[in-house]
Parts: structure tokens; C-alpha cells; sequence
């Protein structure tokens, strides 16, 4: 297993740079006149996406600029898009939306929205294909932004001659940046007919409470959000990510009073059993066999839950490790017999057999749900156990501190109370909309009418009218949409219903909506490639002549 890491948006960046620290020379100077070859642990490749360009090029110095050859490097995905291009215009003008201006809302939704307009506008693509094609490119470009990010991380991995084989993406759950590219980018890479290559997803739930505020210009009821949003695609999307890893910021504040560094550092610590080298001999799983184990039997990418442990090296260690990691690994609150499946990643001189009867032992989970993998390392003895969906079967378990039923009610709470009480600023009006970060463009979104209707029917169903903000309010989640479909989610977490916790994919723009008839022909006969186009002419030259004939 050699993992692609891409970090997106501020904690994916920073928690990537942990993962991508060059192993071989200390000094950057030293690596630059020898011009060593860039070596993380594990042979770990990596990239940085993010939107927000003055952060990459002025504040950070770890990652170089992408398109200026450095590595490791960062990529603004944005940036293929011009100021002011047709693209960029045309998209503002019917829409509302800036498509440049990604990553500074700190909503899950705004990316959503342009991932969808792109996947759906006929026009759109046309103008996208022509602007981005001017230079006899690539033939069909239809999605710019989310192609341009592919397309830089592509060469890192097999499907583009690299050697990574598999991919695993970080984000925080919180902000507007990774929380609105993870999901378009899974999609994009699965639209692209990648069904089987490993997509793995590392998740940091934002914190409770209003520290992250200062830090994140949003305040918690929008960041648990944006949080739930993201998390709510990424669970629906049925040929989505192959695993949803979710930490807990909180339980890593807590732990690090409130340090960002030192959490980002811990995150790569615990993720180590999986990402360094030197298998154990015998056991060196490719990441498609570890993807297929995790997604096994069940019919939506599953949440799993990180225990990690770690301890100077002993005689007998199994027993201790995983009591250790049960005691005080959790990263997210859950109650470890409820996992359906469970996989171990160990470091160190360890018994696969002893560690697999310890945790069927002290987590109650059956011998045959437990699969061990084993690496070599140096000093401690690690163990990182992901458990598959721990939750459900309990209807009291939301009551009770620490479970996952419990976390995840609360982020609904969160998110639902800000949607009734912010409803304008779902749509970029009213007081909450902009933030304090601005910094240049700092002109209001409008959206327009073709915008704002189906982003209401998403948000609400389709029976609400739009004109009153004010009918919303008082009935905002009874009538369909994301807003009802959380309300479900969080009765059924009360209910100890068994997973999955969401059952209906949402989208924003549906495909062919609103689009006359006569429309749709011309949009697919534009679709089609010109091979086709010349069968369909010849077929009608052929018809004319032979109806020539029959006269
Ligand atoms: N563990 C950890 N969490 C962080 C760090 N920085 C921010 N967070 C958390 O992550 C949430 C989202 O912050 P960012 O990752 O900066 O957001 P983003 O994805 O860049 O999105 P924007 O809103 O567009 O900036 C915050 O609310 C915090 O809870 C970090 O360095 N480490
Ligand atoms: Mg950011």
C-alpha cells in the first residue's frame, strides 16, 4: 500500500505536511545542493489543494507552487479558470456564482453548487470546453476546476504512471474548503470511470465550543454545517470513498490543550501503522485489497472510527496494546462492540493471532470480523484499530457522553439550529453571510433565481415557497430537502437504528432539469463525438437517396 496524500484546505494542508516531512535530510539547503531525490516516510507522495492563495504563497513555506514545478507543492484549483473569461462570467451571470471565489464562504454547499453546474448546464460545458481548449488541449473539458485538480494529482498515482496506489484525502470537517472539494473530487475521479481505484477519506470534525471561531472566521453552528454536509455526501454516495476515517477534533483538544500543531502531528503518529514501510514479510496488502475489505458487504461508504495505541517495546505486548488503545485511543466516541468489522494496523514485534483474541476478547468483537496487518518498526510497539460503524442497535446510547450516536446528534442539533435561525444566509444574504476574511474580494454573492430556487429546494423540498424567508423558518424541516433528511437521521440515531445513518443522496442541480425539450436534443447531439455525428449524417444521406429512389 503506497498512499497519494492530498490535504485540502487549512488542517488538510497542515496535517499533510506532517505526512510528507522529507525522511532522508534534515536541512532543506542540504537537500537542495545535493539535489536529493524528496523522500517521505513510506514513499508517500503528496499535494495540497487549497483556495485560499495568499495562505499558500505567503503565510506557509512548506509547500512550493504546483504549477511552478515545486514539490511538495500546492495547486489552486480555481486558478484554471481566468478573471474574468467567459467561463467566469457567464457562470456569475446566470447563476450568482463566483467561481473564484471558492473556499472564502466556508459552506459546504457553494462547491457543491459549481460541481453540479458544470455536471449538468449544457451552456456551461460548452463555454468551459471552448474557453479551456482554446490551445487544441485535451478534447473535452467540462468541469474545469475539479479537472485541473485531478489532473495534478493523477500523475502521482498508478492510473497515471506513478506509484501510489491509492488515495488518501484530508480534511477538516468544518471549514468551507475541504468540506466543499472532497466530495466533487471523489465524484469527478469515480465520474471519470476510476470505480475501483482506492479512495480513503481522513475526516477531522471540527470542535465544539467557539475556539476554532478566531481561527476560522465561522462561528460553531455554521461549521457544524458545513461538517455534517460534507459527511452527509460522502456517506450517500454509493460508489463514493471506500472508507470515511473520522477523528474528533474535540477529544484531540482536549488532549493537546487546544494545539493545532500538535494534534496535526499526532494525526499523522496514529496514521503511521498504515502509511510507513516495511511490511512484514508476507503481508504487504496492496490498497485495493484493503479497500475492498472495507467496503465488504455493505452498500455505502462506511464511517470508521480510530483507536491507536502505543507503547514501548515488551515481551507479550498484544494484551496491553489493545487495553491500552480501548482505554484511551478512541479518536472518536463510540462504543466498540457495535462495529460490524474491524481492522488492525500494527508496528512492531507483534502476534497477529494474540492481537486478534485480545480485541475479540476486550472489544467483544468475533474473531472472524478482525483482520490483522502487520508492519516493521523501530521503538514503540503501535496498534490502529478501525472500527466499521460503530453505532446503532441502542436506543439510549444518544443519551450517553462518548458514543458516536451521541457526537453526531449533537452536530445535527448544531447544524439544524443554524439553518432555522440563518436561513438568509444559506443563501448569502442577510447578516451571517460574509466573514471577516474577505481580504480583496470582498463583493457580495447574489445568486440568482436559477441558483437560489434549487439550492432552496435542497435545503427545504420542493413544496417551499421562497419568497419568505419567515415561512422557512417556522417550518424548515417538514417539508423535504437536507433539513428534513438530518431530522430523520438524528430520530434514527435515537432509535439505535443499525447503519446506515443516511439513506437519500441530495443534489442541488438535478440532471436535465428545467431543460425544454428541444433543448435536450440540442444538448445531446452536442454530446456526442464526431464519429457519431457522421453515422447519424450518413444515415440520413442514405434515407434521402433511397427515398430519391422509391420517387
Ligand atoms: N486538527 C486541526 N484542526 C484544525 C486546524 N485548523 C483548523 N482546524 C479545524 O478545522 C476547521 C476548518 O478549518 P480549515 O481546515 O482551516 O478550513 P478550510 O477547509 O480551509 O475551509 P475555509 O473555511 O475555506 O478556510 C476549523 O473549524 C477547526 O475546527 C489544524 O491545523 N489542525
Ligand atoms: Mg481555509
Amino acid at each position: 500500500m503506497k498512499l497519494c496524500v492530498v490535504g485540502i484546505g487549512g488542517a488538510g494542508g497542515k496535517v499533510t505536511q506532517e505526512f510528507l516531512e522529507n525522511d532522508d535530510l534534515d536541512l532543506k539547503l542540504i537537500s537542495w545542493i545535493t539535489q536529493a531525490e524528496y523522500i517521505s516516510t513510506g514513499g508517500i507522495k503528496g499535494i495540497w489543494l487549497e483556495a485560499d492563495k495568499n495562505d499558500a504563497k505567503n503565510i506557509q513555506h512548506f509547500f512550493g507552487d504546483l504549477t511552478e514545478g515545486a514539490y511538495p507543492g500546492f495547486f489552486i484549483p480555481h486558478d484554471v479558470v481566468g478573471d474574468g473569461s467567459e467561463l467566469h462570467v457567464e457562470v456569475k451571470k446566470k447563476y450568482g456564482y463566483d467561481v473564484k471565489k471558492q473556499g472564502f464562504v466556508r459552506d459546504a454547499q457553494y462547491l457543491k453548487a459549481i460541481y453540479e453546474i458544470f455536471e449538468t448546464d449544457k451552456n456551461i460545458q460548452q463555454i468551459a470546453d471552448k474557453t479551456m481548449n482554446g490551445d487544441g488541449g485535451r478534447s473535452s473539458i467540462l468541469n474545469p476546476i475539479f479537472d485541473g485538480a485531478w489532473n495534478t494529482i493523477r500523475p502521482y498515482t498508478t492510473l497515471g504512471g506513478g506509484d501510489c496506489d491509492g488515495i488518501l484525502f484530508i480534511v477538516s470537517f468544518g471549514g468551507g474548503t475541504g468540506t466543499g472539494f472532497i466530495n466533487p473530487i471523489i465524484n469527478h475521479i469515480r465520474n471519470e470511470g476510476k470505480a475501483d481505484y482506492p479512495v480513503f477519506v481522513l475526516g477531522i470534525l471540527t470542535e465544539l465550543g467557539d475556539f476554532a471561531d478566531r481561527a476560522q472566521f465561522a462561528k460553531e453552528g455554521r461549521r457544524n454545517l458545513a461538517a455534517i454536509s460534507a459527511i452527509y455526501d460522502l456517506l450517500t454516495k454509493s460508489n463514493g470513498a471506500n472508507g470515511v476515517i473520522m477523528v474528533d477534533n474535540q477529544i484531540l483538544m482536549d488532549r493537546f490543550g487546544n494545539d493545532y500543531a500538535s494534534a496535526n502531528k499526532f494525526i499523522y503518529e496514529i496514521m503511521r501503522p498504515i502509511v510507513a514501510a516495511r511490511d512484514f514479510p508476507g503481508e504487504i496488502p496492496p490498497s485495493q485489497a484493503i479497500a475492498q475489505h472495507f467496503s465488504e458487504g455493505v452498500s455505502r461508504p462506511p464511517l470508521f472510527v480510530p483507536l491507536y495505541a502505543a507503547q514501548p517495546r515488551r515481551k507479550n505486548p498484544e494484551e496491553d496494546l489493545v487495553r491500552k488503545a480501548l482505554a484511551e485511543g478512541k479518536l472518536f466516541g463510540c462504543v466498540p462492540v457495535k462495529a460490524d468489522w474491524a481492522i488492525a494496523f500494527c508496528r512492531g514485534f507483534v502476534d497477529s493471532e494474540k492481537i486478534r483474541q485480545a480485541i475479540s476478547a476486550q472489544m467483544g468483537l468475533m474473531k472472524e470480523n478482525i483482520w490483522v496487518l502487520r508492519k516493521m518498526g523501530e521503538g514503540d510497539d503501535e496498534i490502529l484499530v478501525l472500527l466499521r460503524n460503530p453505532y446503532g442497535l441502542d436506543s439510549e446510547a444518544y443519551k450517553k457522553e462518548g458514543t458516536l450516536e451521541n457526537r453526531l446528534c449533537q452536530v445535527i442539533t448544531l447544524a439544524s439550529r443554524y439553518m432555522r435561525q440563518n436561513v438568509e444566509a444559506l443563501f448569502y444574504e442577510g447578516k451571517d453571510s460574509t466573514t471577516a476574511k474577505e481580504g480583496r474580494k470582498n463583493e457580495q454573492i447574489k445568486l440568482t433565481e436559477e441558483a437560489k430556487v434549487p439550492l432552496k429546494e435542497f435545503f427545504f423540498g420542493k413544496q417551499m415557497g421562497i419568497e419568505d424567508y419567515g415561512i422557512i423558518k417556522d417550518n424548515f424541516d417538514n417539508t423535504g430537502g437536507f433539513a428534513f433528511e438530518l431530522r430523520e437521521a438524528r430520530k434514527r440515531l435515537k432509535a439505535g437504528d443499525k447503519p446506515p445513518l443516511f439513506t437519500h443522496p441530495l443534489r442541488i442541480f438535478d440532471k436535465d432539469a428545467g431543460m425544454e425539450e428541444k433543448d435536450k436534443a440540442k444538448a445531446e447531439a452536442f454530446s456526442l463525438d464526431e464519429q457519431r455525428i457522421l453515422e447519424i449524417v450518413d444515415k440520413r444521406v442514405e434515407q434521402k437517396l433511397a427515398d430519391l429512389k422509391l420517387k
